[in-house]
């Protein structure tokens, strides 16, 4: 019995955490804190690519890049008290109470977005081989719902020979933590904590409980857990396309979708809540871009073919994602649009993009935007200038670090990101910039005053800015 194993080994003392990233590092830092445990490895393997980091971490560096509050002090307290250390010897694990896996699960490619695990089941195969009765793993990765009960708990036991929620406990716990918030998120955020038991869940409870300031534990199943890390993403995108969807509307219908926001938004009172979020030039990031097809996909693989649906009707979810991805599909017309009234053809047209990351003042950039959206003007035969105060290279695009390179000459200057400086732009500076009559700028983030550029003989185009887009040129 598991209450028997879990006796016999008493409380959690030992801790391993495996993948030394974003999530890992200050989840191993809190553990390593917390006087309730004794000591914590870090496992991080000596690859050609990563391996520079377990040196990094043993003198208390953190490798992570960006700021990080508390994060490095914490890591010099804890290595210098010797409760944490990292290494790239995982037959340790064999020491360990309790060991959590934060190994990243990215996709294969944009096209079939099929999850690749390979990283995850290398860290699962690797705790399998030196797992030992009464051990608690704990799986922090984004998954799959169905993959904690499935192809985990396979693994561990294939490679362990041991019997999950019989020998040793399994959990999935998922992380909620945000770049810059790392260990306020990791104290403060409730935590969701799902086992393949009732006792494998309450094991998982006594690992995260002692981290907790103003969080507590969440209990559920193993995959109520999955599905709830995956959906509150879903969710989020989810409203996102639906704001995206009424600025649209505003736009054909010719009025103002921030107008409308703030009306909608005034309905208040107990239990009466909009959400209504922000419309954007898109959606990117590895979270929202890539949860929704978790959650499609542990319905279609727990569901086995159960699901009660609309007959040959897409996901609401799914829909919303493409609603998202059409943003910058919507941008690209709108410049084009604007071009054409300017008298200027896409082809040999200049085109300063502001912002390539993926989020306002953010260096992060994974599946930005900006990026289908300057590739569908390179085929149109335009040249883009891009430029981003937060992002200094990217694979492949050139990323100018003055704003003047960009909009030098341009014929067209277009908002990505909502980034502070994009906030008080000097129009008439940026008009003589391009040295055009009617330059073209295309807010994708409401971050200009329309009338200010029109005014200036800009020709102005917005997102979900209906009551702006149609306007007379000023000459
Ligand atoms: N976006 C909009 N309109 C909005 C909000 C966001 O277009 O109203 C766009 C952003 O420009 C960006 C993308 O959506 O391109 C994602 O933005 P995000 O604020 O959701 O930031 P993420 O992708 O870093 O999401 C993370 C998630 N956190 C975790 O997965 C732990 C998400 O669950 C959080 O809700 C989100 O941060 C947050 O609230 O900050």
């Amino acid at each position: 019995m598991l209450s028997d194993e879990l006796k016999k080994r008493g409380p959690i003392r030992k801790i391993g955490v495996i993948g030394m990233g974003y999530v890992g590092i200050p989840a191993a830092a809190l553990f390593a804190d917390s006087p309730v445990f004794e000591n914590v490895f870090g496992f991080q393997r000596d690859s050609p690519s990563s391996g520079y980091k377990i040196a990094m971490l043993n003198r208390g560096e953190s490798p992570l890049k960006g700021e990080e509050p508390g994060l490095e002090e914490l890591l010099q307290k804890v290595t210098a008290a010797k409760k944490f250390s990292c290494t790239s010897d995982f037959s340790r694990i064999r020491e360990l109470d309790a060991v959590t896996l934060s190994i990243q699960t990215p996709f294969l490619n944009k096209e079939d977005l099929l999850p690749d695990f390979s990283a995850l089941m290398e860290g699962i195969r690797h705790v399998g081989k030196n797992l030992s009765p009464g051990m608690l793993v704990v799986l922090e990765s984004t998954i799959t719902p169905g993959t904690t009960t499935g192809i985990a708990r396979e693994a561990l036991e294939s490679e362990s020979g041991l019997e999950a929620g019989t020998d040793f406990a399994l959990a999935h716990a998922p992380e909620r933590v945000m770049v810059g918030r790392l260990l306020r998120n990791i104290r403060e955020h409730d935590r969701i904590v799902g086992g393949i038991d009732e006792t494998s869940t309450r094991r998982a409870s006594e690992l995260y409980s002692p981290v907790l300031t103003t969080g507590k534990v969440i209990p559920m199943t193993a995959t109520a857990a999955e599905v709830t890390k995956t959906a509150e993403n879903t969710f989020r995108d989810l409203q996102i396309a639906a704001i995206n969807e009424l600025a649209l509307y505003c736009e054909a219908m010719g009025i103002n979708v921030y107008d409308v926001r703030t009306g909608i938004d005034s309905l208040k009172g107990e239990g009466i809540t909009r959400a209504m979020l922000w419309p954007g030039a898109g959606v990117g990031g590895h979270c929202l871009t890539k949860d929704t097809y978790h959650l499609e996909r542990g319905v279609q693989v727990l569901g086995r073919g159960t699901l009660d649906y609309l007959k040959g009707e897409p996901s609401l979810y799914v829909l919303a994602r493409h609603i998202n991805d059409f943003m910058p599909t919507h941008m690209f017309r709108l410049t084009l649009d604007a071009l054409k009234r300017a008298g200027r053809k896409p082809k040999g047209a200049k085109i300063a993009l502001l912002g390539w990351s993926f989020l306002s003042n953010s260096d992060d950039t994974r599946n930005t935007p900006s990026e289908p959206y300057r590739d569908a003007l390179i085929a149109e035969g335009a040249q883009v200038a891009v430029h981003d105060p937060y992002v200094a290279e990217y694979p492949g695009v050139p990323i100018v670090p003055f704003i003047e390179d960009a909009v030098k000459e341009a014929d067209a200057i277009v908002i990505f990101a909502g980034h502070h400086q994009y906030k008080n732009l000097d129009a008439p500076y940026l008009r003589n910039l391009t040295g055009k009559r009617h330059p073209v700028i295309v807010d994708g983030r409401n971050m200009l005053d329309p009338d200010t550029y029109i005014g200036l003989g800009f020709i102005y185009k917005g997102i979900g800015r209906g009551d702006k887009n149609g306007h007379a040129v000023v000459d």
